[in-house]
């Protein structure tokens, strides 16, 4: 952004607590989970605040305002602010590359973070259990920021200031401890098929929903009716669970899958918010998606694309990951 005082770009950062002790704000305040990225300012940004607790944050490749420099993390004056359980991996486009930068600030304690970058401002603590190495992401370039499984922030926070769930609303710590990071790292394993049902739009005779899922991939479900956007097939999995991967294949005619179909995961069976993953001009009859994690109790499946053929489904299988 510009501003008056400087008219040129400038700051625009990606979260900023900016000057709750000026508005004499005496409460605490939590920023946790956040995932932040790409901006022109700081990823994560404190200035005259007091009492903030900044707890499993990742902020990756922001300061991109070349003038300023931004670090990824960024705390100016204030007090009593803790930083724990953050990753922060700077853009490599500033000099120096800092991940965390703090100035004229009061009781600021910061611990388990990674912090693959410049540290400025900032004495370690003691004990240190920073880690000031590449958190390795699953695909940064993709913008990807989960954790790969060689992340050394796997199961290494601290469970001081520990959240319930992560960035997607799911169950931390799994494995063996908490994750530092915004996403907590999932196992990837097949779903047990026990206590789902399955339901649809629409049914042609006994080509009922339940052959979607009872293990046989030569039963299948079929609609009996062309493909017309707003489809759906559901999946009611009994009880919340993790899912970031969905496959399905159809009958044996060779044209009677989507051309296109939205997944959602959800908890409510009609409020099934954004889709996870949605695929377009599609032609394999087998269909495979990942996607980031999320837990829910309900998978729908949702034609996006008219086709003047059948809809069929004949097994689904679904993985954590
Ligand atoms: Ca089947």
């Amino acid at each position: 952004m510009k501003k008056a005082s400087t008219p040129f770009l400038s700051d625009g950062n990606g979260i900023i607590i900016d000057s709750n002790e000026v508005t004499n704000y005496k409460g605490k305040t939590l920023v946790a989970n956040n995932l932040s990225y790409n901006n022109g300012g700081a990823g994560i940004h404190e200035v005259d605040s007091s009492y903030v607790d900044f707890i499993n944050n990742t902020t990756s490749n922001n300061g991109l305002v070349p003038s300023e420099n931004y670090p990824e993390i960024f705390a100016v004056r204030g007090s009593h602010i803790n930083y724990y359980n953050n990753i922060a991996y700077p853009n490599g486009a500033a000099t120096p590359n800092k991940a965390f930068s703090m100035n004229s600030t009061t009781n600021v304690a910061y611990d388990y973070n990674v912090l693959n970058g410049v540290v400025d401002g900032a004495a370690a603590p003691t004990p240190n259990h920073n880690l000031y190495v590449n958190p390795l992401f699953k695909n940064r370039a993709g913008y990807d920021f989960r954790l790969d499984s060689n992340s050394p922030a796997r199961d290494s926070g601290t469970s001081s200031f520990a959240q319930a769930t992560d960035n997607q609303l799911n169950a931390r710590p799994q494995g063996t401890g908490y994750d530092r990071g915004a996403f907590e790292f999932v196992t990837s394993a097949q779903l047990s098929r026990t206590g789902w049902t399955a339901s649809a739009f629409a049914t042609r005779n006994t080509l009922v929903p339940a052959y979607a899922i009872d293990g046989s991939t030569t039963s299948y479900w079929s609609s009996g009716t062309n493909m017309a956007i707003g489809q759906t097939f559901t999946l009611d999995l009994g009880q919340s669970q993790l899912v970031g991967r969905v496959s399905f294949g159809s009958d044996t005619s060779g044209v009677n899958f989507p051309s296109g179909v939205d997944i959602f995961v959800s908890n409510n069976i009609t409020e099934i918010g954004y889709p996870m993953k949605s695929l377009k001009n599609n032609t394999n009859p087998t269909i495979d998606l990942s996607f980031v994690t999320r837990t829910g109790r309900y998978v729908t499946f949702k034609i996006n694309t008219a086709k003047t053929a059948w809809w069929t489904i004949n097994e689904i299988n679904l993985y954590t990951q």
